[in-house]
């Protein structure tokens, strides 16, 4: 149901207290039960030691990720801002993921760069996720890009800058593909803004502060 939900969230301003809210570590493996045959890949990162994430509200949240990929991964020759490919990919559920044109990200300084750190606007899910029943609460993160290959083991910092919806339980999978579809387009629209591009989050987003 994307009718009647806002299109953008948080004022033109820029972010507001609590964000950002900043959480990284290596990507492990989720619940295995295949997000990717969704057609929507979630990289998973443990919770333990997030001092905000006990009192996080459980939801979906947007903003940047800074990923250190290794040499030899596909997307560090790739432009960065190739931003028209979906990043949900088309399955039988959901043959024809919708199309958005995401921002394209600031660019790391060089520094960063040559150590393989890119950036990339984000949504991800902080909770339960009712739909599957987990009794274990789980935060991860789809990054608004079509990777050419996976980066489990890597380091990924993620610097969350505003809050899109409670999570809920659907009554289909269709459904809850819906609703992702449209968060990513919400987070999309709200990141392309001159006051939304984490500015002061940088450094922490490529590694060279924690
Ligand atoms: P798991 O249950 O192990 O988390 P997923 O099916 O959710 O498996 O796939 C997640 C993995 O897919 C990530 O760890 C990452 O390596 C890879 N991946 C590829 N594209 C993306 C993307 N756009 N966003 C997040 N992860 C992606
Ligand atoms: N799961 C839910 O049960 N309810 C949700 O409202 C929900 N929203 C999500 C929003 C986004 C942007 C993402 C990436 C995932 C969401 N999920 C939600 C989690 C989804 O169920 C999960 O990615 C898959 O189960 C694979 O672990
Ligand atoms: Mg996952």
């Amino acid at each position: 149901m994307s009718e009647g939900r806002p299109q953008i969230i948080g004022p033109d301003s820029g972010p507001e207290p609590p964000f950002p809210l900043r959480m990284g570590g290596k990507v492990v493996s989720g619940f295995g039960r295949g997000s990717k045959e969704l057609g929507i890949p979630t990289a998973n990162i443990p919770v333990e030691g997030v001092s905000w994430i006990e009192t996080a509200e459980s939801g979906v949240y947007f903003g940047w990720a800074g990923i250190q990929l290794p040499p030899s991964h596909p997307d560090l020759t790739k432009k960065n801002q190739d931003s028209t490919a979906p990043s949900i990919n088309p399955t039988p559920t959901n043959p024809s993921p919708q199309t958005t044109t995401y921002p394209s990200a600031p660019s790391p300084p060089s520094a960063a760069l040559e150590k393989g750190w890119r950036l990339y606007p984000m949504v991800m899910s902080i909770g339960y996720n009712p739909f599957y029943k987990n009794t274990v609460r789980s935060a991860e993160v789809h990054i608004l890009h079509r990777f050419e290959k996976d980066f489990y083991g890597c380091e990924m910092r993620v610097s969350i800058l505003g809050f899109i919806r409670k999570e809920l339980d659907y009554v289909s999978l269709e459904a809850l593909i819906g609703d992702i579809e449209t968060d990513c387009r919400v987070a999309g629209a709200s990141l392309d803004r001159e006051h939304w591009q984490g500015k002061g989050e940088m450094k922490y987003l490529t590694g060279e502060e924690d």
